[in-house]
């Protein structure tokens, strides 16, 4: 359930949205990425969420493409999430894997890439890495905005981006970063 939702910002046609709300609970939603652990099981906060969700397939399934590394990406289906896809990112632990902003980068970037090579038009994301894997949450939310909002020129399929962010203070923190990022980019 999507509880609250700020405006969206619009970038060469491409919505990018913050809600606050839970990552498995998003319906209309092509993709949504799960904040990962290298082994691809199941564990607390998002993943815990998502592979609850899904049912005990998606690790099945996940199990074979293990493991990954920091800042990688892989694809599966959803199960029994209402969603085509689940996409699985291991972001960096902050203070440990370094680089750990263009590990956090390469998250994002592996993410769309995924999403176009599918031809899928939306993706919701969590804000990864900023939970258990201790990411500041204000300088997360800059390396994944400049890093999406980079892309939009290119993307041919992906037309919806979103980010879900689980408490009002996150969505509010979010919200202020992609603004303040779009209008960067916009007087540039
Ligand atoms: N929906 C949206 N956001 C959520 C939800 C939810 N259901 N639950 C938590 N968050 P985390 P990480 C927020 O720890 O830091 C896992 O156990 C949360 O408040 O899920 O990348 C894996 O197995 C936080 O802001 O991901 C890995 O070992 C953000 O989502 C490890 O933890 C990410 O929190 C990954 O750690």
């Amino acid at each position: 359930m999507t509880d609250r939702s700020a405006k969206p910002v619009m970038r060469h046609g491409v919505r990018f949205e913050c809600v606050q709300g839970d990552i498995a609970r998003q319906t209309d939603m092509d993709a949504v990425v799960n904040a990962a652990n290298a082994q691809l099981t199941t564990g607390g906060g998002v993943a815990g969420a998502l592979h609850r969700a899904a049912g005990p397939g998606l690790a099945d399934e996940c199990a074979a493409m293990a493991p990954i590394r920091p800042g990688e990406a892989v694809i599966s289906g959803a199960h029994q999430l209402p969603n085509r896809h689940v996409i699985q990112c291991l972001g960096p632990v902050y203070g440990a894997d370094q680089p750990e902003a263009d590990l956090l980068a390469s998250c994002y970037d592996n993410a769309i890439d995924l999403t176009e090579a599918h031809s899928l038009h939306s993706i919701a994301f969590p804000a990864l890495s900023t939970g258990a894997f201790g990411y500041p949450m204000e300088a997360a939310a800059r390396v994944a905005f400049t890093t999406l909002l980079a892309r939009t020129s290119s993307l041919r399929s992906v037309g919806h981006v979103r980010l879900v962010l689980f408490d009002k203070a996150d969505l509010e923190l979010h919200t202020r970063v992609l603004n303040d990022i779009s209008a960067e980019d916009a007087s540039a």
